[in-house]
């Protein structure tokens, strides 16, 4: 390395997840030190969430968190954390939110948030400073109206696409500040600073409003992704006087500032910690996966499950997102998300498989490749990706080893066998990620798979992955790369800060990633026999006939 961190320094790096708080720290080799977590439902029950969010009986879609439990478990999780590390040796710190949940901070609050009291913990002083308590997340559905009011005002959801990366989406925070303008105005009037997830949290640890990154700020359906500014045409559509209540953007390697005396006095932190801006969790994950070339894919299995790559250029399309990477200002990262990831498989795990992963690998298993024609679509959540209502559906296809899609006709059935219910939840995901990555224009086949999230632990759905995308798949030695990316940016931005520029993150891990917490492992290799080869092929068939189906089901029960 050409230069070299401050003796003895260490980075942390946070992760607000849906249903958990984590941390990672590491020190100067980028070697993992410590990792913590706050989990929300069993940890900070008195908030009674349910996988950490609530659902909303009365409103059709409508999904949000307690936003102050997300404070009392940083209050938590840096209690632990002092417990087990020597909290002035962190040198800078930075983090990563779940996407598009938005806070919303009552007037005033920013004195509230300079000013907290060192001997008392943090959420009983917060606990008036927001206009809203219940953050809306990327778990809700509940604005398609607003979706469809934006796109118009762009002139269609391609237009709004080219501009802000992504057509309208319901969890995106856009569409949720208009319905909270149109439906609370008095909540809306009352509030002096809207935060995304990310943001809040480095608010809290700076003890002012920070400002939003430029690439979870492309979340939102409101900035202009080229010129990375808010666009006019998104601020004017969604309501008034809102670019005020935003602030400024800034880059995700940028400093959102020191840290807050109350961290100092109460936790011990070095009064001269930098906080680096907080982004999102698959920018995050792109980070601590050290996703370089464009070749490369990772599949997140979280609450959500992500697919994302990079790429130079922004192309924006109808199905997918595009933001700026986090770790080079120069290009784009691209991603699909589906809502219906790991809360899903559980689902099914405990309807089918006694609610054990090992039973649930025993039927994987038990089940041959290709599921004998059996497809299913698992939607416990409106679904993202497609478009559909809650609903599972199943179909069985005739003649679905003969290699034509044409005589591949399916019908539809009520149930499988537990073990080909497993197998078709498994396979259907990967092969509607398949589908869709390609449409979208990400490699085909990746030249590697990257995977993480807590479903990345499990080798029996690692190896379904790789069969069907005829990619090896590799790990990471940690499932939470989002926390482990958060800990590697703000090393990253103390020394872009450093430099007093832009550099490149391969400067902070060159020559050295397979000694750091960085380094990837073989998980599954690519099948290379002539068995494979054909498994492949058929695989692709199915595929293809996956999105015919998807494509009625989408005319029949889907948004538009
Ligand atoms: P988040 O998106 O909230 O950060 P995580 O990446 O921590 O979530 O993933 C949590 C999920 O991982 C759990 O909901 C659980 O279903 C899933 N998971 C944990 N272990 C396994 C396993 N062995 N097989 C499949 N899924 C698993
Ligand atoms: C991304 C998305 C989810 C959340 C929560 O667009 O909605 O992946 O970031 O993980």
């Amino acid at each position: 390395m050409g230069f070299a961190f401050p003796e003895d320094s260490l980075f942390l790096g946070f992760d607000s997840s849906t249903q958990s708080l984590k941390a990672t720290v590491l020190d100067g080799n980028l070697t993992l030190v410590e990792s913590q977590t706050v989990h929300f439902d069993s940890e900070l029950p008195h908030y009674e969430t349910k996988d950490g969010v609530y659902r909303d009986p009365n409103e059709d879609g409508r999904i949000v968190s307690p936003t102050l439990m997300w404070v009392e478990a940083l209050d938590l999780l840096l209690d632990k954390l002092k417990s087990k590390v020597d909290l002035t040796k962190v040198t800078a710190i930075s983090g990563s939110g779940q996407q598009h949940g938005s806070v919303y901070w009552k007037k005033g609050s920013e004195v509230t948030l300079s000013s907290l009291d060192p001997n008392e913990k943090l959420a009983p002083q917060l606990k008036d400073a927001f206009s809203l308590t219940e953050s809306p997340i990327w778990m809700d559905s509940s604005t398609t109206k607003q979706c469809r009011e934006l796109e118009n005002a762009f002139g269609g959801a391609i237009e709004l696409a080219r501009v802000t990366g992504s057509r309208a989406h319901e969890r995106y925070t856009g569409p949720q500040i208009k319905k909270i303008f149109e439906t609370q105005r008095g909540v809306y009037e009352n509030t002096d600073r809207i935060s995304l997830v990310s943001s809040f949290m480095a608010s809290i640890l700076i003890g002012k409003y920070a400002s939003i990154d430029e690439t979870d700020g492309a979340g939102m359906n409101l900035m202009d992704i080229k010129s990375r500014v808010w666009s006019k045409i998104a601020l004017e559509a969604t309501s008034p006087g809102l670019e005020e209540k935003l602030g400024k953007l800034a880059p995700a390697h940028a400093v959102a500032g020191t840290i807050a005396p109350y961290f100092v006095n109460r936790f011990n932190f070095n009064k001269s910690c930098l906080v680096i801006q907080w982004s999102g969790d698959n920018p995050n994950s792109l980070a601590g996966l050290t996703l370089n070339t464009p070749g490369d894919l990772a599949i997140s299995l979280g609450t959500s499950d992500t697919v994302f790559g990079i790429t130079d250029e922004a192309k924006p399309s109808l199905e997918g997102h595009v933001f700026p990477n986090p770790v080079d200002p120069n290009c784009y990262m691209v991603m699909l998300v589906y809502k219906n990831g790991s809360l899903t498989r559980e689902d099914l795990r405990n309807k089918y498989a006694d609610k054990s992963w090992d039973v649930f690998n025993q039927h994987l298993e038990k089940v041959s490749p290709l599921n004998g024609g059996r497809l299913g679509f698992y939607y416990k959540e409106h679904e993202i990706l497609p478009p559909l209502p809650v609903g599972y559906h199943r179909y069985v296809l005739e003649k679905w080893d003969e290699g034509s899609l044409d005589e591949m006709k399916e019908h539809e059935v009520e149930g499988f066998d537990p073990p080909s219910e497993i197998r078709a939840i498994v396979e259907g995901q990967f092969l509607s990620m398949r589908g869709h990555a390609e449409r979208f224009g990400m490699p085909n086949p990746p030249n590697r798979i990257i995977a993480t999230g807590g479903a990345s632990a499990n080798a029996s759905i690692l190896k379904s992955m790789a069969q069907i995308f005829g990619s090896s798949v590799y790990t990471v030695q940690r499932p939470d790369s989002a926390s482990l990316g958060a800990a590697v940016r703000a090393a990253h931005g103390w020394l872009c800060n450093e430099e007093g520029k832009f550099v490149p993150i391969s400067q902070i891990y060159e020559e050295n990633l397979d000694k750091t917490a960085l380094s990837s492992k073989l998980a599954v290799s690519a099948g290379e026999t002539e068995t494979d080869k054909a498994l492949l092929q058929k695989y692709t068939l199915l595929m293809k006939k996956r999105l015919d189906i998807e494509r009625s089901l989408v005319e029949k029960l889907g948004r538009v």
